[in-house]
């Protein structure tokens, strides 16, 4: 087993930036005074925080044109598992890694459970595979999965999704997340409302073993396999297949699947409003389902949606408590250090959201000062908050800085050393 980074280097590593962060932490701590807000309350809430990684993350992602491997890519759940640990030990907001079936499948899952236990790690969200065909798979997947034409295909693929509930059991997950493929590239391919009811069927069928204290969290895509119409195309079809569900069901919003400028603040928003917000698969694109890295791009959305996660939170909203995941695909950096990068940019914006002066903002609501609103939020925004999550950090025995660290370490030439013959590992494309 690769070796973890070694806390007593993460500690050398942080007494060289200790004496630079308590200054920074001071100078913050003044100017967030001025307006009435303890820097130690958002540091405390900063290190409660936490979003999940996903355990095909880890590898290089690819293209439908080629994938590039990276060197010492982990070739199984276990090595996820150990690059995970590494994470987490050094961002500090990681702690839970949502697994994908059957990639991630081992034959013993109380080994499984034990050996995350070992490296501090939880379970997140379940994430079924019905978008491709299992070697020597029965019934093809190829015209669709829980809304195929023909049942024995269903079947497969609903029972697929129980199996994934009984793992998750086993892993202490609470969540199922699905997300299918199915829809048409030719118009008239589909009878759209017969394929619909289909889905709900099968869904039901997924629905009716669901234990009593997990929720089922519904993700939609505008397209991609399928480019003409997609089953769960948009939240509009998500929220009404949640409803249609029961309360146990949810959607899921992930940041690429939504069409070029749709104001996602909102759907969250909605969401919110009828308790049917489940969960994020948080990423970034400029053109589509780009998975680039969270916040590279369009760091503001990031921060506007976080605002309304707050705001739901500062007003108690009844219902509300979703899991946040990264969903991203590292086609030309570390994995480990995208990761790393994209959880404190998460994170950067929960706490950014936390500084908003929420009974400013009220009031230059009630008064119709749109200025003064957006002025308010822009505040929050352009406040350099580095300080309280590099504290947030500190104070849990992470890295002030986990990217020089990493670096330092040589944890992934050594990988490099202990993984050869990386490949088809299950990683990235998705
Ligand atoms: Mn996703």
């Amino acid at each position: 087993m690769t070796q973890r980074i070694d806390k007593a280097f993460i500690a050398e590593e942080n007494a060289k930036l200790a004496g630079f962060l308590k200054e920074d932490y001071e100078a913050l701590g003044n100017q967030l005074a001025r307006d009435d807000i303890n820097i130690e309350d958002i540091t405390a809430k900063a290190e409660q925080f936490q979003i999940a990684v996903p355990s095909w993350g880890t590898g290089t992602g690819g293209t439908r044109f080629a994938r590039f491997p990276g060197e010492g890519e982990p070739r199984n759940i276990w090595e996820k598992l150990e690059d995970s640990a590494v994470i987490n030990d050094l961002s500090q907001c990681t702690e839970r890694v949502s697994p994908h079936f059957p990639w991630d499948k081992v034959d013993d899952f109380t080994e499984l459970k034990q050996t995350s236990d070992s490296l501090n790690l939880k379970w997140d969200s379940i994430n079924s595979n019905t978008f491709q065909d299992q070697p020597g798979q029965a019934h093809s997947f190829k015209y669709g999965s829980l809304s195929n034409t023909r049942a024995e295909s269903r079947d497969l693929a609903i029972q697929h999704n129980l199996d994934c509930i009984e793992w998750g059991k086993a892993l202490g997950s609470k969540t199922l997340t699905v997300w299918v493929g199915d829809g048409s590239n030719h118009p008239g391919q589909q009878h759209f409302q017969s394929a619909f009811e289909r889905y709900l069927d099968s869904m039901k069928q997924i629905y009716a073993g669901l234990p009593s204290d997990w929720e089922l969290h519904i993700e939609h895509k505008m397209f991609e396999p399928a480019f003409y119409s997609t089953i769960i195309q948009d939240w509009g079809s998500n929220i009404l297949a949640a409803m249609e569900l029961g309360p146990q069901a949810k959607s899921l919003v992930d940041l690429g699947h939504h069409a070029p400028n749709v104001n996602i603040e909102m759907i969250v928003s909605r969401l919110i409003q009828f308790k049917k917000l489940g969960g994020f698969h948080f990423n970034d694109s400029k053109y589509g389902d780009d998975d680039l890295d969270s916040g590279s791009l369009h760091p503001y959305q990031q921060f506007l949606i976080f605002n309304e996660l707050v705001d739901a939170q500062y007003r108690n909203q009844e219902g509300f408590g979703p899991n946040y995941m990264l969903d991203q695909s590292h086609n030309v950096t570390d994995p480990i250090e995208s990761l790393m990068n994209s959880a404190a940019s998460v994170q950067r914006s929960y706490v950014a959201a936390l500084i908003v002066d929420r009974k400013k903002l009220s009031g230059y609501q009630q008064d119709n000062d749109a200025l003064m609103a957006s002025n308010t939020l822009k505040k929050a925004f352009t406040t350099d908050v580095s300080p309280i999550l590099e504290m947030a950090r500190f104070n849990r025995g992470g890295a002030i800085d986990p990217i020089a660290v990493y670096r330092a370490s040589g944890y992934r030439a050594q990988a490099g050393r202990e993984r050869p013959n990386s490949g088809g590992n299950g990683s990235g494309i998705v």
